[in-house]
């Protein structure tokens, strides 16, 4: 097991080592050279834009994180222990160790003024509908408990000191819906520019409740360093490229999208929440983070928190669960498979049923025996093509909640899903469905 990275830095020196990261000099348009550039080398290098325009602030990077390999080599670990590693870090969070500003390379600079006009961020798909901020992690504290959340969401420059976010039902959306009704804004910290194993913690599908630095410090094996913001006095990462402190704000939306999401389709326009921005923090010489949206970094990090998921939620009905995979095509969220060695009938269907509540996204799950690679889309198919019989296997649950983002389910994501059953009925002949091999 190696070390895990802990700062954004740390992992960039590492991908240039490996040869895994380009620098790029020179002035670029946000809009049309950028994104361009970082889908060319989507799935192979990370992009550093050292000068992308001399009236910025800090230095661009995006694509920090391209493989499943990678992924494992950002948390230290062996690929085929990923899964293993993660559900340990569910299981036994490690919280965070706090420190003094002082000791905080976040708060090394304050900006005198906020400006978020003049950040790098890049417009990134042709019908989006302004520069965006892809790779912050909101961070919040609930009033009614104490507890902190972290979370992703896209954030829409609105002007110099105010963004639009899209807040979809889960944790922060909570914690909101009770202080906007009480008529509070919810103060908001925004760290940006992290290593992978602090964005996986922030995708983490946990109960309400649950504090995702823990998570973090668990996956990285040593509790991370996290300090007050100045203002509001949130626990942000203190090793963050930049800090960004601001409100919620009760009873405001503003016009927000569209917005190329990692469907590859455009979420649509609607009004939102907006955050004012009342502070900036950074490093010296900052990085600037982005994703780009439906990148290969944007389906990984939503892979492995939900296949933790999944595998939690399975092991409830089974304990003969093996491995799961949520498929690049899928977009990482809405197709699942399972590999297991049922023991009796119905078995595989009731690990079916429990996948499609792992994760509310999951839409579609296929459940193969263990020789099956789940990796392996050609593979899945194989077995859907010779162990299936569809008037038997194939399940269909209507009215359920998956995600909003799909643009064939109904208002708020409301959609059917469907599991194929691809394993060979317990108690068939299995000589009937064995490989070929050559000798
Ligand atoms: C690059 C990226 C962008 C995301 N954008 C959004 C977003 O705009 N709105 C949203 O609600 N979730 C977004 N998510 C997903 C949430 O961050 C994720 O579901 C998170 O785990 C929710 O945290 P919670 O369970 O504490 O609510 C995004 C995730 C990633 C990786
Ligand atoms: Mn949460």
């Amino acid at each position: 097991m190696g070390a895990a990275f802990a700062d954004l830095r740390g992992w960039l020196g590492f991908l240039e080592d490996q040869k895994q990261l380009v620098r790029l000099r020179g002035a670029l348009d946000l809009r049309y050279d950028v994104p361009r550039i970082l889908e060319e080398h989507d799935g192979r290098a990370a992009v550093v834009f050292e000068d992308v325009d001399q009236r910025r602030s800090s230095v661009l990077v995006g694509g920090t994180l391209h493989s499943r390999a990678q992924m494992a080599q950002a948390l230290g670990v062996a690929p085929t222990d990923m899964l293993a590693a993660y559900l340990r870090a569910l299981a036994q969070p490690l919280a965070p160790r706090e420190v003094q500003p002082a000791q905080a390379p976040v708060l090394e600079v304050e900006e005198p003024e906020v400006r978020l006009d003049l950040l790098p961020a890049p417009w990134h798909h042709q019908r989006d509908s302004g520069a965006y901020i892809t790779a912050a992690v909101a961070i919040v504290r609930d009033p009614a408990t104490g507890v902190q959340n972290w979370s992703i969401h896209r954030l829409q420059i609105n002007a110099a000191r105010r963004v639009g976010a899209l807040i979809l039902p889960r944790h922060l959306g909570h914690i909101f819906a009770v202080e906007e009704a009480a008529g509070r804004d919810l103060p908001v910290a925004f760290a940006l520019g992290l290593p992978p194993g602090l964005l996986l913690a922030s995708q983490a599908i946990t109960a309400f409740g649950v504090d995702e630095a823990g998570i973090a410090g668990a996956l990285l094996r040593e509790a991370i360093p996290v300090v007050r913001s100045p203002r509001h006095g949130i626990a942000v990462p203190a090793l963050a490229e930049q800090l960004f402190e601001g409100r919620v704000l009760a009873g405001v939306r503003e016009p927000e999208g569209p917005f190329g999401e990692f469907p590859r389709t455009y979420g649509s326009r609607g009004d939102k929440p907006v955050v004012e921005i009342d502070a900036h923090y950074h490093r010296h010489e900052p990085y600037f983070q982005t994703i780009l949206p439906a990148s290969r970094e944007h389906m990984l990090l939503g892979a492995l928190p939900r296949e933790a998921a999944v595998f939690r939620a399975v092991r409830h009905v089974s304990p003969n669960v093996r491995d799961v995979a949520l498929t690049f095509a899928g977009g990482c969220r809405y197709h699942a498979v399972i590999a297991m060695a049922p023991q009796i009938a119905g078995e595989a269907k009731n690990v079916m049923l429990a996948a499609f509540s792992g994760a509310n996204e999951i839409k579609r799950v296929v459940v193969v025996d263990e020789d099956i690679d789940v990796g392996d889309a050609a593979d899945v198919e194989w077995a859907i093509a010779n162990r299936v019989q569809p008037q038997r296997d194939v399940t269909i649950v209507a009215g359920a909640l998956g995600s909003s983002l799909d643009p064939s389910a109904a208002a708020g994501g409301v959609t059917g899903k469907w599991g194929i059953d691809a394993t060979i009925p317990v108690g068939d002949d299995r000589s009937r469905y064995e490989r070929i091999r050559t000798p």
